[in-house]
């Protein structure tokens, strides 16, 4: 016969199972984040590979001239990032420092994780982007910049925001998608291939 105490125990174990497996993930979680984070942005720098290699700090991106603008992103999956108001480095000022870029040249812009996106001369100008408006409908692409994002909404980027320094798409006008896979998060190495 099943009795009142016996019932109240199994509910009881199986609380505790739950709350014990749920903590156990929560803090792992943070203990990972916490490991990455901090030392990731003290200690970060970022390696610039032109006709020159050049190692810079978060101090000395900032001293770069400042390139601000409306960015807003979509993932492949369909869910928006933004809109935000992104501070950063034009990456043309970046290359500048090592070289420069000619036409048919590449910049490969990689991160810690192994990601890794590749941008033409032309996308360097701002051009050959797909765009979208704030329902996803495609739209004729406004003039626009990538930058090496270190503020998002003026405050420093986030780690899982994909700080200290992150690509951003940016546009003079508000409410400009593109798409997300080019937003290299964590980006410590920048890259001139020549052809
Ligand atoms: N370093 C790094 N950056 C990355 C990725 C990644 O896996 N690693 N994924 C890209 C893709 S495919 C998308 S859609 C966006 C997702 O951005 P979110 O994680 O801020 O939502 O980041 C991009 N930047
Ligand atoms: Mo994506």
């Amino acid at each position: 016969m099943i009795t009142r105490k016996m019932l109240l125990f199994c509910a009881f174990t199986l609380v505790l199972l739950i709350s014990t497996t749920f903590s156990g993930c929560t803090s792992n979680a943070k203990d990972t984040q916490a490991q990455v984070t901090d030392p990731a942005i003290k200690d970060w720098h970022l390696t610039l590979n032109g006709t020159r290699e050049k190692l810079l700090t978060i101090d000395a991106l900032r001293r770069f001239p400042v390139a601000t603008g409306h960015c807003y992103a979509v993932s492949t999956t369909g869910i928006r990032f933004g809109p935000y108001l992104c501070t950063g480095v034009d990456l043309r000022d970046i290359i500048a420092d090592v070289g420069g870029m000619g036409p048919d040249d590449q910049v490969w812009i990689s991160a810690p994780d192994g990601y890794l996106w590749v941008f033409d001369a032309e996308q360097l100008e701002g051009k050959g982007f797909v765009t979208f408006d704030s329902d996803l409908k495609e739209i004729p692409s406004p003039p626009l910049r990538i930058i090496l994002m270190y503020e998002q909404d003026k405050k420093p980027v986030s780690y899982d925001d994909g700080g200290p320094a992150r690509i951003a798409i940016v546009s003079d006008n508000p409410g400009v998608i593109t798409e997300g896979s080019a937003w290299v998060k964590w980006v410590d190495n920048i890259e001139i291939k020549k052809k």
